[in-house]
């Protein structure tokens, strides 16, 4: 039995979703530390990828567990399965009230509370008030007074009209209850042969640092909440930026390390350092308590990085740092985007890296309102004269209540919120959905070179990447198993060629092999 029931959405293909869940790990926390029990039904470890299916086992559970409450967390993308999930749920259990968490519940709070089966919306971080606002529905206290909650009356929905909530320290947060999820799934496994071809780790020092050549455990981590830039595209953009004490941070990766054996580090960030004073500090605290790890990093563009921080980042076990560069061209990143920085400046950071072997991850958004097919190629230009190894590329794709939203709508490309809640024309991959995009978002007057560039922009990237890392830095048993096996087919091939060509019975052929048996 448990009051609770936190359910996640199932993120992609099995194979591919390995990310925890961390806003759903803290909510848990926070369950927890205020004595609510719970527990989760993880559709990302559940082999079920149908919803029938997920329906019908969450209905098992709410027969087994008997909640009372039932949150819901998840992303835009998750719209239309947890539309159903939660229409589905009250209809079966009319009694359950369920509570919509996450960017998908409070970026349209009118739209979920008519459309869905959701009673109450959390705005924001629900770390404090979920608790409070189970207390509510359990009995134990009066909702009027709760912060930060839309809710959904008999005839009518009261929409929270304040900004969202935030927790301004951090470090008062307990860690993800990890214990509730399945962390077998979610430690993913780095095999040595991967992270020596994608990045400039080298085997000497992998193996010297952890005495392993098979993979490291890696788990994903915040450090941070929020960010300190306002992009267009961005839902980040209407938060502030909030950073974990630097020993909350090595506190908890020493607990992850002791528990789960974890050797490699990524920080799910938006934002994870925003200068080169914070950064050093966390160097060196890894530094000074002999911390064992390789983490990666997320960090803008424009910060104030010099070569001293970029060797203390490597030194420390920083084995990647990831870039939103969004364009080469100075008009789209700081005029339409709202960067504020400077091109050239951040293509010498991404050199400097690269000299000093720090691997970096950039990524770039094309077809922003009023991209041309010049200020397109900025962009291209700027990846090959900087040799960009990896990243993404992204095309605009506006969320809800972000500036490019705003943008959308005034160029006519969205007239129906609801629809385009319900539709989200979004991106996977391949030239047909782009196809579909591009129609949609018909931002800029010409957008049909972004159409019949579109594999070409794609492949670009990928020569780039391609040229860039190619047969480099492979662990050296891979080289030596693969030399053993081309110098046995060689020689035998070699053998068979002499055969065919004198003869088996050859003077040549004789005397050659005479010397080889001598040999
Ligand atoms: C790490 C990350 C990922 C990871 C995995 C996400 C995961 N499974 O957790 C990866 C890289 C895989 C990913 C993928 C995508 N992501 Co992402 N991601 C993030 C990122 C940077 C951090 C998420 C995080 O850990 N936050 C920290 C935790 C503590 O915050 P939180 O999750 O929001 O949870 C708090 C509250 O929201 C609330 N809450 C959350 N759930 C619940 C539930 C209940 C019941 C309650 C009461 C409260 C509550 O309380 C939590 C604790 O305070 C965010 C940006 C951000 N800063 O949040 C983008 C973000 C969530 N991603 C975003 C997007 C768009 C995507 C993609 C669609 C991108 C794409 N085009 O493919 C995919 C979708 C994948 C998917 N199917 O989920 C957008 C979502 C925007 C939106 N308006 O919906 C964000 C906000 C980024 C952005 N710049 O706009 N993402
Ligand atoms: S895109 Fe990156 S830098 Fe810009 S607001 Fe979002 S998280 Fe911050």
């Amino acid at each position: 039995m448990c009051d609770v029931l936190l359910i996640n959405p199932a993120f992609g293909k099995a194979e591919e979703k390995k990310y925890f869940p961390t806003g759903l790990g803290m909510i848990g926390a926070a369950l927890k530390a205020s004595g609510i029990s719970y527990t989760v039904f993880d559709c990302d470890t559940t082999n079920a990828e149908k919803d029938e299916n997920h329906c019908l086992m969450i209905e098992d559970i709410i027969i087994e567990e008997q909640p009372k409450v039932i949150g819901l967390t998840g992303c835009w993308v998750f719209y239309p399965f947890l539309k159903e999930l939660s229409l589905k749920l009250k209809e079966k259990s009319n009694h359950l009230k369920i509570v919509g968490g996450g960017y998908w519940a409070f970026q349209a709070p009118e739209i979920i509370l008519r459309k869905t089966g959701v009673d109450y919306i959390v705005h924001g971080e629900g770390d404090e008030v979920f608790p409070e606002l189970v207390r509510c529905i359990l009995g134990e206290s009066d909702i009027d007074s709760l912060e930060g909650i839309s809710v959904k009356g008999k005839d009518h929905v009261k929409i929270y009209d304040g900004s969202n909530l935030y927790i301004k320290k951090l470090d008062k947060l307990s860690y993800p209850d990890y214990e509730k999820f399945n962390m077998d799934f979610y430690i993913n496994r780095f095999r040595l042969n991967y992270l020596l071809s994608r990045t400039y780790l080298t085997e000497k020092e992998l193996v010297s640092k952890f005495g392993r050549r098979d993979y490291l455990r890696n788990a994903v981590i915040n450090s941070a909440r929020g960010c300190i830039g306002r992009c267009a595209f961005c839902s980040v953009a209407v938060s502030y930026y909030r950073r974990f004490t630097v020993e909350y941070i090595i506190n908890h990766i020493r607990y992850l390390q002791e528990t789960y054996d974890v050797q490699s580090i990524t920080f799910g960030d938006s934002l994870t350092f925003i200068n080169r004073k914070q950064t050093e500090e966390f160097c060196k605290a890894i530094l000074n308590n002999s911390l064992k790890i390789i983490f990666h990093a997320v960090v803008r563009p424009d910060i104030d990085y010099t070569l001293e921080t970029v060797r203390l980042l490597k030194h420390a076990g920083c084995f990647d740092l990831v870039f939103g560069m969004e364009s080469g061209n100075a008009r789209i990143c700081n005029d339409i985007i709202g960067k504020r920085m400077s091109i050239p400046k951040a293509g010498e950071l991404f050199d400097l890296c690269r000299r000093e072997k720090l691997h970096t991850r950039i990524t770039f958004i094309f077809n922003m309102p009023g991209e041309t097919e010049s200020a397109a190629w900025d962009t291209i230009k700027f990846i090959r004269n900087h040799k960009i190894e990896r990243g993404g590329i992204y095309y605009a794709n506006p969320l809800p209540k972000t500036r490019l939203y705003e943008m959308a709508k005034s160029r006519g490309c969205i007239s129906d919120d609801e629809f385009y809640y319900e539709f989200n024309p979004g991106l996977d991959k391949g030239l047909s959905d782009f196809e579909r995009y591009i129609k949609y978002f018909k931002f800029n007057d010409t957008p049909d070179y972004l159409v019949k560039n579109f594999r070409y922009i794609s492949e670009q990237y990928q020569q780039v990447n391609y040229l860039e890392n190619r047969g480099k830095r492979i662990s050296k048993d891979y080289l030596v198993a693969w030399a053993k096996v081309y110098y046995i087919l060689g020689k035998y091939f070699l053998y068979k060629i002499i055969y065919w060509f004198f003869g088996e019975k050859s003077r040549f052929t004789k005397r050659l092999f005479k010397i080889d048996n001598k040999k």
